[in-house]
């Protein structure tokens, strides 16, 4: 930890407190994140310590650089490349206004991010603005990734901060156990549409209850017909059949043809029928886009 000096706190994670901080070997800015660990165990679980080393391999352009692992007996310090700001941030900043092809930049990156992890069989499952970072030059990354495998994700932050729904799947939210590639995708579409609004929400709920009304409402209540397996989920439960409302032109007035195309896909309450991050990424919406 010498190695490292602390500059300013960034924020609360879900897993800890963010530090900006300076490597007084190489001079390097980087991002301290400290895995608080719970009281009652045993110091750091060996498998989440070799699932984490792992991440160290994961090198892309859009997923934020996990430098360092650093541990002691109770406690864990991640290290990351450091970068300027989050979308959230990004959201409360921009005035209510985002240009449109930033978005379709911004979508672009997160998808690539999103493929590069799911080509290496990792889930992100917790994708949302505050760990989607992005850098001066435009470039975003995806923070995080892989952690949620190691450490869960809790109800709440370390910080008693209640840990967001607003970008869970409808399968998720049922207590579907069996996660797949699409928990992301799904995520990535709220966070699309959320763009496209400047950061307005697509589907601010306070609960699970409503969270799932707020889903139903918008893509019609999913029935056994519609996604076979629906009502055996752990946590299922029936809801209104609301139709599904075809005034996506009112959801996400900006957005071109293509795009509520694509954004339509994303957001399949059917975990099987969603599209995946290879396909998205092919979708007519990027034709104009050159990287
Ligand atoms: C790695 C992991 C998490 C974070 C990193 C890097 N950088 C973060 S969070 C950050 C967040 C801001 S500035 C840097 S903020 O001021 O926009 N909240």
């Amino acid at each position: 930890m010498h190695k490292y000096e602390k500059i300013e706190k960034i924020g609360e994670g879900t897993y800890g407190t963010v530090f900006k901080a300076k490597n007084l070997e190489t001079m390097e800015i980087v991002a301290l994140k400290r895995v608080r660990l719970d009281q009652d165990d045993e110091g750091v679980p060996s498998s989440a310590l070799r699932e984490i080393c792992l991440l160290k391999e994961l090198k892309h352009r859009n997923i934020v650089r996990l430098h360092d692992v650093l541990h002691s007996e109770r406690n864990m310090t991640l290290v990351f490349e450091y970068c300027d700001q989050d979308l959230k941030k990004y959201f409360d900043t921009c005035g209510g206004v985002i240009d449109q092809q930033v978005v379709k930049s911004f979508m672009y990156q997160m998808l690539k991010g999103l493929q590069f992890c799911h080509n290496h069989n990792i889930l992100h499952r917790d994708l949302k603005p505050q760990n989607l970072l992005i850098n001066k030059n435009g470039e975003l990354k995806l923070a995080d990734f892989g952690l949620a495998r190691s450490f869960g994700i809790p109800v709440r932050c370390y910080s008693a901060e209640v840990v967001t729904l607003w970008y869970r799947p409808p399968d998720v939210l049922f207590g579907a156990k069996l996660y797949s590639t699409s928990i992301d995708t799904w995520s990535a579409g709220c966070i699309f549409a959320e763009m496209t609004n400047a950061g307005a929400p697509l589907f601010p709920g306070n609960d699970v209850d409503d969270q799932l009304k707020k889903i139903f409402k918008l893509l019609g209540t999913p029935t056994e017909q519609s996604w076979p397996g629906l009502t055996k989920l752990p946590d299922y439960k029936p809801f209104p059949p609301y139709p599904p409302n075809s005034m996506w032109y009112h959801v996400v007035p900006q957005l071109s043809a293509e795009g509520r195309d694509l954004l339509a896909q994303l957001i399949i309450v059917n975990p099987n029928k969603r599209m995946l991050a290879d396909e998205a990424l092919q979708h007519q919406y990027f034709a104009d886009f050159a990287t």
